[in-house]
């Protein structure tokens, strides 16, 4: 309960530190107090002492307009002008806290020191995109969002479409039909949303976009970028940077450097090695120029409205790193599927280190008063989000020990919060993207670089709850006992230097209502029978319902997870506590939900299982047992004699 109540204190707290001025005050008081007495001299020392306070602040109240109480912002500003020591030296001495502002915004042409902002709210005309939109043709393909509908298709047709489908997984053929300028149609989000204002001091930030590609489809890359172009209100968009992940397609070469350059806001910059995502969104952030980074995929499409929410939030809060509501379009049709008031999400993980989402918990979602409220999730897909460029810096950017892609999201996640930052949905900020069923790329090095990241992950940010993702992946316990993921310190010091919380804080404080398994238990592994030597598996995609089968042993883990309890249940519990299951009457066994649910429930029969002497898994009661049948597993009748029957963990 407290810990809800915190989420709902952070709110109203920062409603406090932006409805009173914080400046205006305090000298005035100074004077006050020191009036009482009666030295002329004193008092004349104390008025010019005064003014030239009062001068200060001015200054920093016209250069900033903003203040925060974070040390981190503290630090940064003694990168910029001397004027800016001076005022914070002069204001220490005389015994204030005042949080420095802001570095002022960095577009060329204006003049930072002029940069007032006045009062009130954005009008519509002050949030007029960078581009407008041509006219669109009602009737074109995939208008409005719409699914691309084909038409009968010729024999060279049919062979362009298979080609882009097998190069991109997704259908570039529908892709390459539909206008770049593409319009979404109505604004559909929530009537909160549509409705949602944004006050002109402080003002919203400026942005750099960064989009990495590797091999990507010219319209849908174009089609991104307009995209961006046409909704991005102007004076926010400071660029848009295109990083190139060594990608080896013709049509990115010059012809793409030649294209963005007439529209003047875009620069592509090239990693000349293939080094994945993570480098080279560094590369993207050093060669930023706007207060803040908002990094997207090279296949999205933005909703009407979708920057100025995000960039919302980090002003009221600097250390929130935010992520928009994430849309599908479909990879066949290119359907933009509209914002609806419908079920949000939240992300989180497994056991395995795994993205995923999952609803937000009810009692949650009422503390929300509207639909601008953001949404605290624990983890974030990490593809679309908006953060602060300065506190992007301050909280680690990214582990560039990590290899091409993967675990960088929960990494971030974790670090993020153990940190003091957070991490938000914003639901009225929507982005489309197409999501696929597999990656068309290649990966240097295979699938083992993404287990290396997680490692290094779980060995910098959760103690001694590593040990529950080495159980579950095998693979990953080899390179933590092998010590083969590379040079950890630096990230070690960086969790020193912010005085980082541990992960049981996290686990409390953020996510309550994860599921944690047993760290003690002492049986796990794979169960392998001893008749055949395959292991017992769940299965692809088994989330509970499904008959376990029989596999060759891959001694990975995963799928073969399994943990026998104190009572006495075999659970493979990665995401969720799923119990083996024998059905009285059904021919196989399979796993469900455990019965048990925490101190007080007892264990279904069905999930009960005695590990015999002989290493029989038996039901006491029916004398039946667990038997290996080729590819199935059912009960049968016991004999401590029979090699089917016979399993032991691996
Ligand atoms: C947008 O809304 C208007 C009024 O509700 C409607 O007439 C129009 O057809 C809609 N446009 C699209 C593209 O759906
Ligand atoms: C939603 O809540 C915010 C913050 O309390 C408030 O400023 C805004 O007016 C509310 N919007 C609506 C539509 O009620
Ligand atoms: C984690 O931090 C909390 C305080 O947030 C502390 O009480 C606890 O002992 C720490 N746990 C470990 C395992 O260090
Ligand atoms: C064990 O026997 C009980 C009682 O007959 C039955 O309800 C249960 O389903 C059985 N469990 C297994 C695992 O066979
Ligand atoms: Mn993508």
């Amino acid at each position: 309960m407290f810990r809800r109540d915190k989420g709902l204190l952070n709110w109203s707290t920062v409603r406090v530190v932006f409805s009173e001025k914080p400046f205006s005050l305090q000298p005035v008081n100074m004077m006050r107090m020191f009036s009482r007495r009666h030295t002329f001299i004193f008092k004349l020392a104390i008025l010019v002492g005064s003014i030239f306070l009062v001068l200060c602040l001015v200054m920093l109240y016209d250069v900033g307009g903003r203040t925060s109480p974070e040390p981190w912002l503290q630090e940064l500003s003694e990168k910029h002008s001397q004027l800016m020591g001076v005022v914070r030296g002069a204001a220490s001495n005389m015994g204030f806290q005042i949080g420095a502002p802001l570095p002022p915004p960095s577009k060329p042409g204006t003049n930072p020191t002029s940069h007032r902002c006045p009062p009130g709210l954005y009008g519509r005309g002050d949030l007029k995109p960078h581009l407008e939109r041509p006219p669109q043709d009602p009737l074109g393909p995939g208008a409005y969002g719409r699914p691309f509908v084909s038409g009968e298709m010729s024999p060279a047709e049919i062979k362009e479409k298979q080609d882009g489908l097998t190069k991109n997984i997704f259908n570039q053929f529908a892709s390459d039909r539909i206008s770049l300028h593409r319009s979404l149609g109505n604004d559909t989000r929530h009537p909160d949303c549509v409705g949602q204002q944004f006050r002109r001091c402080p003002p919203l930030p400026t942005t750099t976009v960064i989009i990495v590609f590797h091999n990507e489809a010219w319209s849908t890359l174009l089609r991104t970028v307009y995209s961006i172009l046409h909704t991005a209100p102007a004076f926010l968009l400071t660029e848009v940077l295109l990083v190139d992940d060594a990608s080896t397609d013709d049509h990115l070469k010059s012809r793409l450097d030649e294209y963005v350059l007439q529209l003047g806001i875009v620069r592509v910059l090239r990693q000349s090695e293939r080094k994945g995502l993570i480098t080279a969104r560094l590369l993207g952030a050093q060669a930023a120029r706007g207060e803040t980074l908002t990094f997207l995929d090279a296949h999205c499409e933005c909703f009407d409205g979708w920057l100025e929410p995000l960039l919302a939030r980090i002003v009221e809060e600097p250390t929130a790193v935010v992520s928009p509501e994430i849309v599908v379009i479909d990879q066949n049709s290119l359907k933009f599927v509209k914002p609806i008031e419908s079920a949000q999400n939240r992300g989180n993980f497994d056991w395995n280190l795994n993205f995923g989402w999952e609803q937000i918990p009810d009692e949650y979602q009422k503390q929300r008063k509207n639909q601008t409220y953001p949404i605290r999730t624990p983890t974030f897909a990490g593809g679309l989000f908006s953060i602060s460029r300065a506190y992007f810096d301050h909280i680690g950017s990214y582990d560039d020990k990590m290899e091409i892609w993967g675990g960088e999201n929960v990494e971030m996640s974790f670090r993020v919060w153990q940190c003091g930052g957070q991490l938000e949905i914003i639901p009225c900020s929507v982005v489309g993207h197409i999501f696929r069923t597999k990656s068309p790329h290649t990966f240097p090095n295979g699938k083992s670089v993404i287990i290396r990241n997680q490692v290094r992950l779980a060995e910098v940010w959760m103690d001694d709850y590593k040990q529950l993702f080495y159980r579950r992946n095998t693979k990953a316990a080899i390179i933590a006992k092998e010590k083969t993921y590379g040079d950890i310190s630096e990230r070690l010091k960086l969790k020193e230097k912010l005085g980082c919380k541990n992960f049981t804080w996290y686990l409390h404080n953020v996510y309550p209502e994860a599921y944690v398994p047993d760290l003690t238990s002492v049986k796990f592994g794979a169960l392998e029978n001893i008749g055949s030597k395959t292991c017992l598996d769940v299965g692809e995609k088994n989330t509970g319902g499904k008959p376990v089968t029989m596999y060759m042993c891959h001694k990975s883990g995963g799928n073969q997870f399994f943990e026998y309890t104190s009572h006495q249940e075999l659970q493979h519990n990665i995401n969720k506590p799923l119990c083996l299951h024998a059905t009285p009457g059904a021919l196989l066994v399979t796993i469900e939900l455990c019965s048990r649910k925490g101190p007080g429930s007892g264990v279904a029969p069905e999930q009960v299982w005695h590990f015999t002497r002989a290493s029989l898994l038996k039901n006491l009661s029916t004398d039946k047992c667990l038997t290996m049948d080729g590819a199935k597993v059912v009960l049968s009748g016991c004999d401590s004699a029979n090699q089917n029957q016979q399993w032991i963990f691996s």
